[in-house]
């Protein structure tokens, strides 16, 4: 195969994943479980370059720069050792969203390259063995591989063969809604590989923080099979805030909100505390994701929009994994 497209979804964790067991190997410390989003992609193209002897990134239609570039290059060169094929590449990758603002961006990106990496090396690798590769380029990568509900094992062996992401529900099966609240669509001032690295080296909160995933993870595993929307609820906005105070009591402090993110918080737990079917998750970045039941949706935003809370949002289902389209 000489060029390949492929499409992939970001997705959002309702377990976090933040902290690492292994740096070299990109393993996770804890084990996380995200719903992959639908609307929202990342279409990658590969094609073989004759006579060239470097890769040529674009992003966006723009030539990359230099740091991403080489960073897709190492990547790249992953898959040229294990095939044993030196050959080079034209990789043309867009995102219909807004990049680095806590929009998991580098999850789709990362899912995307890894099948259609996969696809020109001709590797002929299962969506499990495809995510083990795309949590190399990134963690929250080995999750989008998956639609639906899915759950990424940390595993404990030091080679990382027993870290790879698993589906648990598809999307029809429990087809909830996101609301993702824009509140700043400025670039993250601390990426998450720096920002997790730092909250492990200084939060006195990290060591519970991992300790406690355990449980999260078999409490909200057996919620989603069970499609218990309330213990999700429950879970979810623990974990969420739970990853939140090792972030803010990392020395230098990563406050990842602004005033907006605190009072759509605020709203939407009155919301939950009268028995509203909703809740909320926020990552690295000002955003909120909030979700709902089919349905739903209106009555939240209709009252964050009187509150002056949102402008920009977008209303977002449950997508599938990732695809490869034929050219
Ligand atoms: C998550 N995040 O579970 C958490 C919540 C951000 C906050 O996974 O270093 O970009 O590339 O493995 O995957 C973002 O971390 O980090 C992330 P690396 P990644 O969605």
């Amino acid at each position: 195969m000489d060029k390949v497209t492929t499409l992939a979804h970001p997705n959002i964790a309702l377990v976090k994943y933040w902290g690492k067991r292994d740096e070299q190997l990109n393993l996770p410390a804890v084990g996380s479980i995200s719903v992959t989003l639908d609307e929202l992609q990342t279409r990658t193209t590969i094609e073989k370059l004759i006579g060239k002897c470097q890769d040529e990134i674009i992003f966006n239609d723009v030539i990359a720069d230099e740091k991403e570039a080489e960073k897709i290059r190492k990547y790249i060169d992953l898959f040229r050792e294990k095939s044993n094929e030196k050959i080079y590449l034209k990789v043309a990758t867009s995102n219909n969203f807004p990049t680095s603002a806590g929009l998991a961006s580098s999850a789709s990106g990362f899912a995307a390259l890894a099948k259609g990496l996969s696809e020109i090396f001709e590797l002929k690798l299962n969506a499990q063995e495809l995510s083990r590769i795309a949590r190399l380029g990134s963690g929250s990568a080995a999750r989008s591989i998956f639609g639906g509900y899915v759950q990424l094992h940390k595993g404990i062996l030091p080679s990382g063969e027993d870290c790879f992401a698993e589906q648990i529900l598809t999307a029809d099966d429990f087809p909830l809604k996101t609301i993702i609240a824009i509140t700043d669509k400025t670039p993250k001032k601390v990426s998450s590989r720096k920002g997790m690295k730092e909250s492990q080296q200084t939060s006195p909160y990290y060591n519970s923080w991992v300790e406690s995933s355990d449980n999260d993870l078999l409490v909200m595993k057996k919620a989603i099979i069970e499609k218990d929307f309330f213990t999700i609820a429950e879970i979810s906005i623990q974990s969420c805030l739970k990853m939140h105070s090792v972030m803010m009591t990392t020395q230098p402090p990563l406050i990842y909100w602004n005033s907006k993110t605190f009072a759509i918080i605020e709203q939407v737990l009155k919301m939950y505390n009268e028995k509203f079917p909703v809740f909320f998750t926020i990552d690295a970045g000002p955003q909120v994701k909030i979700f709902t039941f089919e349905g739903e949706e209106k009555k939240i935003i209709e009252n964050l929009k009187n509150l002056n809370l949102i402008d920009e949002h977008f209303v977002i289902g449950i997508g599938k994994g990732i695809e490869t389209i034929e050219d």
